[in-house]
């Protein structure tokens, strides 16, 4: 059976989550409230309009249509450019490995992220070339736990659900990848991360021979 991967970019592949951070800190400080690295927790797999939302409830202001497009636009300005001095060192340690190895099997590769600016990140860190398809926030329109974003990346893949394999940093992505039917991979915190098939507190854990595992399922 023709086995397929599907990554999540924030938290998997790299940590840029503190550059997310970052941006909604300055943001949340210039409209006179804090925003702590706890709170930011809740934005992990969430799109950028809907943690704008939660970051204006935090701080209890209520904005105009106007004023909400232009912090959003702020807020992924700031954010870019921190992603614009990204390179390979930022790459979270062992993705290479799993991802060469895949590609050494001719195991086709998904990006499966809720993020617009995924595909400038895979440039900059120099994993484009890995991935056989991107599905990212600028292609679905559901946001994680709706499974949509995997189930358009198993289509392009030419694999069935049921055949796919996501690793995900997201209580909200294993649910997603749970409700497409697929095997989910936790990649953080197993008590955080409960419902996954599997969990690993990051990619030095995971084996090759897991992979190979996986890859032998019927
Ligand atoms: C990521 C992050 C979220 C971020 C979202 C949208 O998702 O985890 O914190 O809000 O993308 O990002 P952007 O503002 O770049 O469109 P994922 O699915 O890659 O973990
Ligand atoms: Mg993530």
């Amino acid at each position: 059976k023709k086995k397929g991967f599907i990554f999540d970019l924030d938290g998997v592949i790299v940590d840029t989550a503190k550059y997310h951070y970052l941006a909604w800190k300055k943001l949340a400080n210039e409209l006179g409230f804090e925003f702590t690295e706890e709170q930011n927790e809740m934005f992990k797999g969430v799109s950028r309009k809907r943690c704008l939302e939660i970051l204006l409830d935090i701080g209890g202001i209520e904005a105009t249509q106007k004023e909400f497009d232009t912090w959003m636009i702020e807020k992924n300005e700031d954010y870019l450019e921190y992603i614009e001095k990204m390179d390979a060192s930022e790459i979270l340690p062992d993705v290479p490995k799993v991802l060469e190895y895949l590609k050494a099997k001719k195991v086709p590769i998904a990006l499966g992220s809720a993020s617009k600016n995924a595909k400038p990140i895979l440039e900059k860190v120099g994993l484009l070339p890995y991935f056989d398809n991107i599905v990212d926030g600028n292609s679905v329109s559901k946001a994680k736990p709706d499974p949509e974003v995997f189930l358009i990346a198993a289509d392009k893949l030419g694999v069935m659900p049921k055949d796919c394999f996501v690793f995900e940093d997201a209580v909200a992505g294993i649910q997603a990848a749970n409700n497409a039917e697929m095997t989910s991979i936790g990649i953080g915190d197993s008590d955080i991360l409960a419902e996954a098939d599997y969990n690993f507190k990051d990619f030095t854990e995971i084996d090759l021979d897991f992979i190979k595992k996986l890859l032998q399922l019927k």
